[in-house]
């Protein structure tokens, strides 16, 4: 799957790790930037989404290029927990 972004330092993106309809723990990781949860307090690279909950985070797509966002879980990863970033100049 592919998330592409608006054009990069133009855009604050929001999207939401939705739907853990799972019972477990996805501690989902973006590479190439940083967010807040809800768009504010620290600035994270990786969010945990506990079972039966949803997570949004906001970040600045300032960093060109394809980011893989994923699982730290890398069995997640490797069933499909992952996608890229598309983060246009
Ligand atoms: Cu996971």
């Amino acid at each position: 799957m592919t998330i592409r972004t608006a054009r990069g330092g133009d855009a604050t993106v929001r999207w939401v790790y939705g739907g853990n309809t799972t019972d477990m723990w996805h501690p989902m990781h973006l590479h190439g930037h940083t967010y807040q949860l809800d768009g504010s307090g620290p600035r994270k690279d990786t969010a945990i989404v506990l079972p039966k909950k949803t997570v949004s985070v906001f970040f600045d797509a300032d960093n060109p290029g394809q980011w893989m966002l994923h699982c730290h879980n890398a069995y997640h990863g490797e069933a499909g927990m992952m996608a890229n970033v598309d983060c246009k100049a």
